[in-house]
């Protein structure tokens, strides 16, 4: 399948991550796309280049505000003079419009940008540089540029980019996200197509960015296999199966917590849940959020799923026989990544062959 690149997630290097108070080495790092491409290329891939798509393909799934927060909030930190006094080099929110806080008033949006980040930013990790913006609204082309190749008649399509999306919601981010690449996507897909799209989010981590831009709409129906934020992790507050989806949107959202320490045999067994999901449904797409960060060795979950998970997982994915836009998320050994999505999407292909068989 094609796979959809840009040279600009390079201006993005998020410089680490502030994790309880303290500024430690980030992983969602460059090298990570740069990796991927060059397994995927070595494997004979076809590399295109993303087309700029104007940003109110953007602004179906997020927030006009969270947009230009985004596109100016290092001007406007540099400009405070925050990167000299006191000497902070990315943007770090500091004070959050925290719901117990409100009581119910909707806040204000700071005029200070130290407070403005708080405003948009859940969490002290996702840090903006210089390049940050460009970067992220980049990754957005990449993905639109995948659905456009599948609107267009390929089969499937491979977004390769970073930063990643699936933690973005629409008026906030974090967890290494800043604009939801896959939702953004699904948006293009359901706006073109009969009948719902689903997103079936595989990364280690709850979607809990695409399951907030579409729980009340019956036209995505979105599913999760992670593992269990009931057991400690990343997103901690969301994820957990009696998430269903609200108003038209009830019964369209789904998610699948699985135990630290699961490998191949829970996370497919969960994946084949969601293709079943999607086929009772009928799904007239598929967006396939692609994390491996389930892997065994992956720093940032305690999932392990092998290379021949993945494989296997990709087949379960391929077998709906849907036109398939797959969009990177996590995934941070930089020793194993190219290595799994490799596998994954060699996976799906071999299960799009299997779904045209008689
Ligand atoms: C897209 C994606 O996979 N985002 C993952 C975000 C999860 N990050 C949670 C980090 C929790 C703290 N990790 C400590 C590492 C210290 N550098
Ligand atoms: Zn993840």
């Amino acid at each position: 399948m094609p796979v959809v690149w840009s040279d600009r997630h390079r201006l993005h290097d998020p410089g680490g991550e502030v994790w309880v108070g303290v500024r430690t080495p980030g992983t969602e790092l460059p090298a990570r796309a740069e990796q991927v491409r060059e397994a995927l290329a070595e494997a004979g891939a076809r590399i295109v280049d993303a087309e700029a798509h104007p940003d109110e393909a953007v602004l179906r799934v997020h927030d006009p505000a969270l947009v230009d927060y985004l596109a100016r909030a290092w001007e406007q930190w540099e400009a405070a003079g925050l990167t000299v006094d006191p000497g902070q080099d990315r943007v770090v929110p500091y004070v959050f419009p925290h719901p117990g806080l409100l009581a119910g008033v909707s806040p204000a949006i700071p005029a200070a940008i130290s407070a403005r980040a708080g405003h948009f930013a859940y969490d002290t990790m996702t840090l903006i540089g210089p390049g940050t913006w460009e970067a992220a609204r980049a990754a957005v082309d990449v993905a639109l540029t995948a659905a456009d190749l599948v609107l267009a008649g390929e089969r499937a399509a491979f977004a390769c980019c970073r930063p990643p999306g699936h933690h973005a919601a629409r008026a906030c981010f974090g967890g290494s996200c800043y604009l939801n690449n896959a939702a953004a996507a699904a948006a293009r897909l359901r706006d073109a197509l009969d009948g719902p799209v689903a997103v079936i989010d595989v990364d280690a981590h709850h979607g809990n960015g695409t399951q907030a831009v579409f729980y009340d709409d019956p036209g995505v129906l979105v599913g999760s296999v992670h593992v269990d934020p009931g057991a400690g992790w990343f997103p901690h507050f969301l994820g957990f199966d009696a998430e269903m989806g609200s108003g038209a949107g009830a019964g369209a959202n789904r998610n699948v917590p699985v135990a630290p320490g699961s490998g191949d045999e829970a996370c497919l067994e969960a994946v084949a849940g969601l293709v079943k999901w999607a086929r009772e449904r009928e799904a007239s797409a598929l967006v396939v959020a692609l994390g491996v960060d389930a892997a065994e060795g992956d720093p940032e979950s305690p999932l392990r799923v092998t290379a021949g998970g993945y494989r296997a997982a990709g087949r379960a994915l391929g077998a709906l026989g849907l036109p398939t836009v797959v969009v990177l998320e996590g995934g941070y050994d930089l020793t194993a990544i190219g290595r799994l999505v490799t596998e994954a999407l060699g996976g799906m292909e071999e299960g799009l062959d299997s779904s045209r068989q008689p």
